[in-house]
């Protein structure tokens, strides 16, 4: 245990505990050995047709869209000693990602369900939208690895920080600062940055996938450790099931594990058609649709699964963007401006002197205090309020950086 092969199983070799290695075998095993203790392991993957990117899809996940932001690399967003020198960029995917804007998937439904027929021992997750809990999963049955946005710390003091307070600096886009006296260190949700350790949660039930009758991994690319770790406790003739686009980690290695690589969704709806259990799901599914608004949604045409999540990645790109620096556009503008501003006052202010017969410059009548810079240094302060557009006391290193050409 703990250690995993990554060749895949010889296809001419039996499997141990199913009949084949397929979905309507893994289905069968459910049904007639009565499995109870099914462990569920999960990652951003499940969440991205709810509208969230994940981090390393080719294209649409998190990371390829952050690249061309001006962090030092994409990860810094959730590294903690870049947030310390400047939490905005995290601040501002918190706001999207944060509880409440999104449905749970048909794929956390199914979890739900899993729990619902007395079948679920636990699932770990690593995605932080907390939309397990959202699809009726009681948090006891969760193992968030990566930590979640339900509790708050002050980096500094480690002092709680109040929810109430929490949501209301979400929603205004401010960062929020410790309450306690003396200290206003910087908040951070109880999510795990890089760097930082894992739940003491995770720890303590880090073996029970060694109890499991099944374990599922669902939407993960198992590149962050521990959590990659966790399939491999199972026992070696535990049957083992990856939903996913792609072949990840050390699944396919043994005699039982069955690979459905595709759609998350559609791949729990498959397993749920062959537990005769789809309408139960789908009805499970349409409960964490309450409003209208979303069923309106549902019958107007409708956008392709990449056709969302590439909506939503401009979006939140555009966010960060935003945050991060003033756009070459709105900077282009803002000189065109300030150049015709001063190019008017300069007429203007020759027009008055050539009446009067004095020779003084538009930036002299500029002039604050009596200041004695040339020209040419006012200019420059006029034009160039700050290298980067005023945004320095957020953005500090970038503030030896020269404006971008126009
Ligand atoms: P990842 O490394 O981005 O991998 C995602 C995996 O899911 C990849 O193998 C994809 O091929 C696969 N995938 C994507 N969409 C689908 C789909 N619709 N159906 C099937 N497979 C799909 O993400 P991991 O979770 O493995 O990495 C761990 C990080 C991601 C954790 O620290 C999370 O906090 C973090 N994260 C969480 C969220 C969230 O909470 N929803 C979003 C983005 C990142």
């Amino acid at each position: 245990m703990g250690n995993e092969s990554s060749t895949m199983v010889d296809e001419a070799t039996p499997p141990t505990t199913l009949k084949r290695r397929d979905l309507e075998s893994v289905a069968k095993y459910i049904l007639e050995k009565d499995t109870r203790k099914i462990v569920v392991l999960t990652g951003a993957g499940i969440s991205t047709s709810a509208g969230i990117p994940d981090f390393r899809s080719p294209d649409t996940g998190l990371y390829s869209n952050l690249a061309h932001l001006e962090l030092p690399d994409p990860e810094a967003v959730f590294n903690i000693t870049f947030f310390r020198d400047n939490p905005v960029p995290f601040y501002t995917l918190a706001k999207e990602l944060y509880p409440g804007r999104y449905r749970p998937t048909i794929a956390h439904s199914f979890i739900s369900l899993l729990h619902k027929k007395g079948r679920l021992l636990k699932l770990f997750t690593q995605n932080i939208d907390c939309l397990e809990r959202e699809a009726g999963l009681p948090g006891e049955l969760i193992i968030d690895a990566h930590g979640s946005f339900a509790s708050q710390h002050c980096i500094d003091c480690k002092s709680l920080y109040p929810d109430e307070l929490m949501k209301q600096a979400i929603a205004k886009g401010e960062v929020p600062h410790c309450v306690t006296p003396q200290c206003n260190g910087l908040v951070k949700p109880d999510i795990v940055f890089f760097g930082e350790a894992l739940p003491e949660a995770f720890f303590l039930n880090r073996e029970l996938p060694a109890e499991a009758d099944l374990c599922i991994v669902m939407g993960t690319s198992l590149t962050v450790q521990p959590f990659a770790s966790l399939p491999s406790f199972c026992r070696d003739e535990t049957p083992r099931l990856l939903i996913n686009m792609e072949q990840v980690g050390g699944l396919g290695s043994r005699t039982d594990d069955v690979l459905l690589l595709g759609d998350c969704d559609e791949g729990v709806r498959k397993l749920a058609q062959a537990l005769g259990w789809l309408e139960e799901l789908e009805a499970l599914w349409e409960e964490t649709n309450p409003n209208k608004e979303d069923r309106d949604q549902e019958t107007a045409p409708k956008k392709t699964r990449d056709e969302r999540l590439h909506d939503e990645v401009e979006r939140l790109t555009a966010d960060v963007d935003r945050a991060l620096h003033v756009s070459n556009t709105h900077q282009d503008h803002l000189q065109n401006y300030l150049a015709k501003h001063v190019a008017k006052k300069a007429d203007t202010a020759k027009q008055a002197d050539s009446a009067e017969g004095t020779v003084v410059s538009a930036l002299d009548k500029d002039n604050v205090q009596g200041e004695t810079k040339t020209p040419a240094e006012k200019e420059e302060k006029i034009l160039r309020p700050n290298a980067t557009g005023g945004l320095d006391h957020v953005f500090p290193h970038l503030a030896d950086k020269k404006p971008r050409p126009p």
